[in-house]
């Protein structure tokens, strides 16, 4: 199966980590949405909206992050998504919490502060920048924190979807010079941690950080 994005968009993390927790074998065809790119055939193709991830399943092409990780669930087997009718309403909460509020908050320190600069070549809007920082960020994490539970997963007491949808955007967070308070939020805090640690998320994070140490 081809994947068709790039490594530093959250939704591109979230299926390759997905696959890789599923041992599901891939390869990464890169493509940047900006730019040239964003109108190759094969892309326009798998991803008519122009947005990143799609992917090429043996001539099977769809796009959305949520989309494919649906579609490889039926195809290979639930295993990340749960079964249970409250366990699975919960994982597509923080799927969908993920993809939008906690995206958008670190999307703009990300995009600005080190896509615009280091990728574009153009000034980001810092001041968007330091403003999501600022107010967005700790009313989510306030808010967040209060629903975190106590263990290791967000659903259930193993790893499922809304752990990979949602440590995936804070990746783009700490990219941008975000921490989160282990003082203030430590829930989110020693849930982030442990999901970072695991070698799928690991292998994202180093291969993000020497993606913008080489971009300068
Ligand atoms: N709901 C989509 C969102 C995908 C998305 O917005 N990806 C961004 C990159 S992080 C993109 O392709 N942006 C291109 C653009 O805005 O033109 C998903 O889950 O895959």
């Amino acid at each position: 199966m081809k994947i068709l994005g790039a490594p530093l968009s959250p939704f591109v993390r979230k299926v390759v980590v997905y696959c890789a927790e599923r041992e599901i074998a891939f390869e990464l065809e890169p493509v940047t949405p900006f730019g040239p790119d964003g109108e190759r055939e094969d892309f326009v193709a798998a991803s008519p909206m122009r947005r990143i991830p799609a992917i090429d399943d043996d001539g099977y092409l769809l796009a959305d992050s949520s989309a494919i990780i649906h579609y490889l669930e039926a195809k290979h087997g639930a295993a990340l998504l749960p079964e249970e009718p409250k366990a699975r309403g919960q994982a597509v909460f923080f799927d969908e919490i993920a993809d939008t509020l906690i995206v958008g908050a670190f999307g703009a320190m990300f995009f600005n502060r080190v896509v615009a600069p280091k990728f574009l070549g153009q000034p980001g809007d810092l001041a968007a920048a330091d403003l999501a920082e600022r107010e967005t960020a700790p009313l989510l994490m306030e808010r967040l924190e209060s629903i975190m539970p106590d263990g290791d997963y967000l659903v259930g007491d193993s790893l499922t979807v809304a752990d990979i949808a949602l440590a995936s955007p804070f990746v783009n967070g700490k990219y941008a010079g975000y921490e989160v308070d282990p003082a203030t939020h430590p829930k989110i805090a020693k849930w982030l941690a442990g999901i970072w640690a695991r070698p799928s998320f690991a292998a994202q994070i180093a291969l993000g950080e020497n993606a913008i140490a080489a971009a300068g």
